[in-house]
Order: C-alpha cells, then structure tokens, then sequence
C-alpha cells in the first residue's frame, strides 16, 4: 500500500493559527445550532464554538476547537458533546489557552470532570461521551487527535443531555 509522505509539524499555544490555516473543514456552532442543550434559549445569532478539522498524520484526526467565552443564562458555553460511533475508539484533548472543562459520562450514566488549563492532556477513554466547556473569561482553545475511524454519535446527547452542568454561581465556575 502506498502511503502519502506527509510533512512533520508542531502546534503550539503561539502558532495554532497556522494549523487552522491547513484545515480543510471548518464548523461555526451558533446559538441556534445548540437550541435545546442549554437549559435556557441561546441567542441564535451568537458564536458559541468554531471547529478546524484536518486529517492529522497517519490514521489520526487533528481537530481544533475556539470555544468563545460567555454564557446562555448562567450556563456556561460548551460543546454540544458526543460519543464516538466507533466503541473501541478514544481520544486526546490538549488545551491551549483558556481555562475550560471537559465532562464525560458512559453509557451506564457514570460522569466524570477534569478542569483544562494551557498544558493539560485529557485521555478520553472509549465509551465515554465528551464535552468541553469554557469556564474562563477568553477564548478557550484546545487540540483533539483522535483515530479517524471514530466517527461522531450526537443523538444520544442531543435525547438526554449530560447528568453534569458547568454553572455561574457566587460569579465562579460550579459543576451541578
Ligand atoms: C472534538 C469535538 C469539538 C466540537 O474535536 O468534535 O470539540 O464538539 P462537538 O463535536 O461535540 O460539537 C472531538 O471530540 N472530536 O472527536
Ligand atoms: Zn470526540
């Protein structure tokens, strides 16, 4: 098999505008795209996140996620989450810049939080829905590299949601 001869490259919290300028795919999720995951209405015009997708290196996936900072009500913006349609398929998190929030939770409803900050590696192990959340005051940015096989199962999340909500309360961060 005839494999293509691709180009080491590195991505740091200074340079990653460069791998977005490498992307072939880019996503902006609006409020109007995440009606129904806040507890309340978004304003369906607001930037809540944008995604740069690139097919990374080897049979992985590199995506980068600018998740903006603010909140819908007390809520804070986030991800709208998903599980990988492939069940043996995990996942890294590297965050960047920002202070954010990643809750998982498995299918037999067991959750789970880690706080991101610059330097953070998340493992998100198979099985395990993912979200991020933006608990901070700037953009939140973080890198995933996952297997390009993992494929993205939103219907469960978008049906139930997560047990775990990231909420203002006393001006500060509470996971509920
Ligand atoms: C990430 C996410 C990205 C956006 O690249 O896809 O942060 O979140 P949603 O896909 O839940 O809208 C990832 O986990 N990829 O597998
Ligand atoms: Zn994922």
């Amino acid at each position: 098999m005839s494999v293509k001869k691709e180009w080491p490259f590195g991505i740091t919290p200074e340079n990653y505008p460069e791998f977005m300028g490498k992307c072939s795919e880019h996503t902006t999720r609006k409020g109007k795209d995440l009606e129904g995951y806040f507890l309340e209405k978004p304003d369906p015009d607001r930037v809540i996140y944008e995604v740069y997708e690139a097919q990374g290196t080897g049979r992985m996936r590199l995506a980068l996620t600018i998740l903006k900072p603010g909140k819908v009500g007390t809520e804070y913006h986030m991800t709208k989450g998903h599980f990988h349609e492939d069940p043996e398929a995990g996942e890294i998190y590297f965050a960047l810049k920002g202070q954010g929030i990643i809750i998982m939770q498995d299918r037999e409803g067991q959750a789970c939080d880690l706080s991101l900050r610059p330097g953070t590696v998340a493992c998100i192990p198979p099985g395990w829905a993912h979200r991020t959340v933006n608990a901070g005051k700037e953009d939140f940015v973080m890198l995933a590299i996952y297997p390009d096989t993992a494929g993205h199962d939103y219907a469960a999340i978008e049906k139930k949601g997560f047990i775990r909500r990231v909420m203002e309360k006393d001006g500060k961060p509470q996971i509920m």
